[in-house]
């Protein structure tokens, strides 16, 4: 089988450090040097933690962790409501300072994204140096901090941002790549979810290492198409673009509610929020789809999709917003908390849009654009 090749970039990742929290403590000097925890509530109504500080974290606080857990860990926790229009506001502020050094940027959501700076727009050269310069302005403008992780490919980019955080710059260099990927648990790989690394596990592979020694037909055989992937990356090979532009497939708007649902009248009411948002973009890019899909998370984290297709495309209010309510009865919500609910829309026909920016589902935010 053929080898494959390293295309040597020069990209990016940028993390910022404690998303929520480190705005909220900016935003409110009272909450600085303290353990807050953003979303979830301390008073047993559930909910989940969305972000801690790092004050919290060091009693084990952390993101998706119940309430409960989080007051058990840490009891003078201050909760703190999410405020997603701020973390909107400082998300827009960071690409544009991104947009300094280049337009290959790729936002993975709120608080991070990819950029390729193989040229950049000043001439600096060095992606350290800009790294650097990314993060003093983001201290210096935006009171924040972030980390960044600089390398030859978006794979070991993304795993380099966390290793120093917070406050971060770690560089892996084309060298060092290889030894690097080996001693990486397998947990840590591109799409290696919980349920895959226990099966590498069962299969005594636990770090890059182990997993060097199986072939690409082996790796294909036991995990499907990602085996090919698995193949590359373990030695350091990943050759996917930034990619600035995505083809909009799908438009979706969906909100992770502070405290779980659980009357009827409260879920219908927030899809009507959501519709309207999903209807004002839809009709801003002239879209119409023929697929409204619902997605709901329990207070348990189980998530599940329901939808329903249309023999023509459609894009009103009020299509929308009632296709979504029929669907959600339809999940027999009386007895459910939800945590969270959305709305897309897809199948477009021949339609090809290009939407600026982003990925257009599985935000957080209620405005995912
Ligand atoms: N978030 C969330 N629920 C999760 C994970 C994250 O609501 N399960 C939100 C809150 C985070 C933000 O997204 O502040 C960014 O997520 P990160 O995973 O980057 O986490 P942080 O930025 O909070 O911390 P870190 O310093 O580890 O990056
Ligand atoms: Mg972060």
């Amino acid at each position: 089988m053929e080898e494959p090749v390293q295309i040597f970039r020069k990209i990016i990742h940028v993390d910022m450090d404690a998303f929520y929290a480190s705005v909220e403590q900016r935003d409110n000097p009272e909450y600085r040097g303290k353990p807050i925890v953003v979303g979830g509530s301390p008073e047993g109504r559930g909910g989940v933690v969305a972000t801690a500080s790092y004050e919290a974290r060091k009693f084990g606080v952390k993101s998706a962790m119940s309430s409960k857990k989080a007051v058990q860990l840490c009891p003078h926790a201050i909760f703190v409501r999410p405020r997603f229009d701020a973390y909107k506001e400082v998300s827009r502020k960071i690409r544009e300072i991104f947009g300094r050094y280049t337009d290959l940027i790729e936002p993975l959501s709120l608080d991070e994204a990819y950029l390729d700076v193989t040229t950049d727009k000043l001439d600096i050269g060095s992606a350290i140096e800009i790294a650097q310069q990314i993060k003093q302005a983001i201290r210096d403008e935006l009171q924040l901090t972030a980390s960044a992780g600089v390398s030859i490919n978006k794979f070991v980019a993304k795993i380099a941002s966390d290793i120093n955080k917070p406050d971060g710059l770690k560089f892996i260099g084309p060298s060092s790549i290889e030894s690097f990927m080996e001693k990486l648990p397998v947990e840590k790989f591109f799409g290696v979810g919980k349920v895959t690394a226990q099966k590498m596990k069962n299969m005594g592979l636990h770090t890059g290492e182990d997993l060097k020694r199986l072939t690409e037909a082996e790796l294909s055989r036991h995990f499907g198409k990602v085996g090919r992937f698995y193949y590359n990356i373990v030695r350091g090979i990943d050759n996917r673009e930034v990619q600035p532009h995505r083809e909009t497939k799908s438009l979706a708007a969906e909100d992770t509610f502070p405290y779980d649902l659980t009357t009827i009248e409260e879920m219908e009411a927030e899809l009507d929020k959501i519709a309207i948002i999903v209807c004002n973009r839809l009709q801003h890019y002239q879209l119409k789809g023929r697929t409204v899909t619902l997605k709901i998370k329990y207070g348990d984290f189980k998530q599940i999709t329901r939808n329903q297709s249309f023999t023509n495309g459609i894009n009103d209010l009020e299509t929308v917003s009632t296709t979504a309510k029929k669907l959600l009865a339809a999940t027999e919500p009386d007895d459910k908390k939800i945590r969270l609910l959305g709305i897309s829309l897809s199948n477009f026909g021949d339609v090809v849009v290009r939407a600026r920016e982003e990925k257009h589902t599985d935000q957080l935010s209620l405005f995912p654009f």
